[in-house]
């Protein structure tokens, strides 16, 4: 029999400790539920930060996934395939954007966006040679890798994994004169998460965005915006920079991208910067394969023909307001767009990962963030009573911690 404290000690003799993962070891997920391995159910309230927007299991993402493996799952790019085709258009189409560039993890579309801006820096806008500058924000978070890391401004992140790229300078979150000043003739693009996830559900205030795409168009600047978390409706719109009628040189998309199903992200973007990739530039052994292809086509599908992203809307404005109508002692403000929302905590109340762990007692997952922040966002798919029921446990846990 398969216990929790036995896989525990398992994964804590043989997995390496890059997490602090709550107690609790899953093992069966459906819609917002997910069950663990002693048969108690969960209502999961971080959807895999916001990969599984679809619910876990969708039905018709299982069965994508079933035909597609029975059929054809990899061919490398070195030959073609009848699935990437069809995603390329459905994505352009949906996006609004001429190209797509098909990758596995967020963090290599994040690369790849880097890779392009760098490229059309040197062959388009003439920047010299290794002169290339990319600007990111404060609080910033786009992955892992050495070089994304090398921008991070979070100091544990980026120690130990020296030398660190060079190329990039930091402004301040939501700050367009920053942006300006910090602008310079080799610089290539700005990368920026139209929400901050990691850092909290951080809001810029009203305008910063559209400023932003002001300054670098009027300074032949690429607008990237990382919308691998805040994209694919967590935010009430298909996008979050919709929120501000921009419309960004790049965008690059993952996590919901294949609802939780199977690593699949993309940048999009015109054909002016993703022509910039000649053969044999750029690539990757699993990006664009068929099953991943397939998965996300239908998860594409899915969020349309479910009406997630009015559902994120609707349903993000009754909780965050309901949630607000909270008299509770720790909590200094609640903030975010459509079913992503923070609830900050007042730095007297202890941390957030205390929160996480009485949520987690009374049946609901969600992660704590930067100390003091509890993130929220359920699957899109959540029903209005299954926020009213999780309302009632916020709130005990909010106010009888
Ligand atoms: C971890 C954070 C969230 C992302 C944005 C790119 C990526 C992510 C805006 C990279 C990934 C994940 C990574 C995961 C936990 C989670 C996370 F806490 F790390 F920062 F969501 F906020 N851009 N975020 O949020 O995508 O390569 O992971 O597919 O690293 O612990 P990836």
């Amino acid at each position: 029999m398969i216990t929790t404290k036995k896989c525990i000690e398992l994964e804590d003799r043989y997995g390496a400790r890059n997490y602090k993962p709550l107690d609790v070891v899953l093992t069966r997920g459906s819609g917002i539920w997910v069950e663990d391995v002693e048969g108690k159910k969960y209502m999961d309230f971080l959807a895999a930060y916001s990969a599984v927007n679809q619910g876990h299991c969708h039905p018709r993402l299982v069965k994508t996934v079933q035909e597609q493996a029975a059929r054809l799952t990899l061919t490398s790019r070195a030959f073609r395939n009848d699935q990437l085709p069809l995603l390329a258009k459905e994505l352009c189409e949906l996006t609004g954007y001429e190209m797509m560039l098909p990758m596995n993890s967020g963090a290599e579309a994040v690369e790849t966006a880097i890779k392009a801006a760098r490229k059309w820096g040197y062959s388009v806008k003439g920047v010299a040679r290794d002169r290339a500058e990319i600007i990111a924000c404060e609080g910033n978070f786009h992955g892992r890798t050495v070089t994304i890391v090398s921008f991070s401004t979070e100091e544990q992140y980026k120690e130990g994994y020296g030398p660190l790229t060079h190329g990039f300078r930091i402004i301040p979150y939501g700050d367009a004169a920053a942006l300006k000043a910090a602008i310079n003739k080799n610089t290539v693009g700005f990368l920026v998460e139209p929400i901050q996830g990691e850092s909290g559900v951080v809001v810029p205030r009203e305008g910063f965005l559209r400023e932003a795409a002001d300054v670098c168009r009027q300074n032949n600047v690429l607008l990237i915006a990382d919308e691998i978390q805040s994209g694919l409706g967590r935010t009430g719109t298909l996008f979050a920079y919709e929120h501000e009628n921009v419309k960004p040189d790049i965008v690059v998309i993952g996590k919901a991208l294949s609802g939780g199903m199977y690593p699949v992200s993309a940048v999009v973007s015109s054909r002016e910067v993703l022509g910039v990739f000649k053969p044999g530039d750029h690539g990757s052994t699993y990006g664009g394969n068929p099953l991943a292809c397939a998965v996300a086509r239908e998860a594409l599908k899915i969020i349309l023909e479910e009406n997630l992203v009015e559902r994120s809307a609707e349903l993000g404005k009754y909780l965050i307001s309901r949630l607000r109508q909270i008299d509770s002692p720790y909590v200094d403000f609640y903030r975010g767009k459509g079913l992503w929302i923070g609830i900050v905590l007042k730095p007297e109340a202890g941390g957030a990962r205390k929160f996480c762990e009485a949520l987690q007692e009374e049946g609901i997952l969600a992660k704590e963030t930067h100390e003091n922040v509890i993130r929220i966002a359920p699957p899109l798919i959540i029903s209005k009573a299954e926020i009213d029921q999780a309302l009632v446990i916020i709130k005990k846990v909010l106010t009888q911690i």
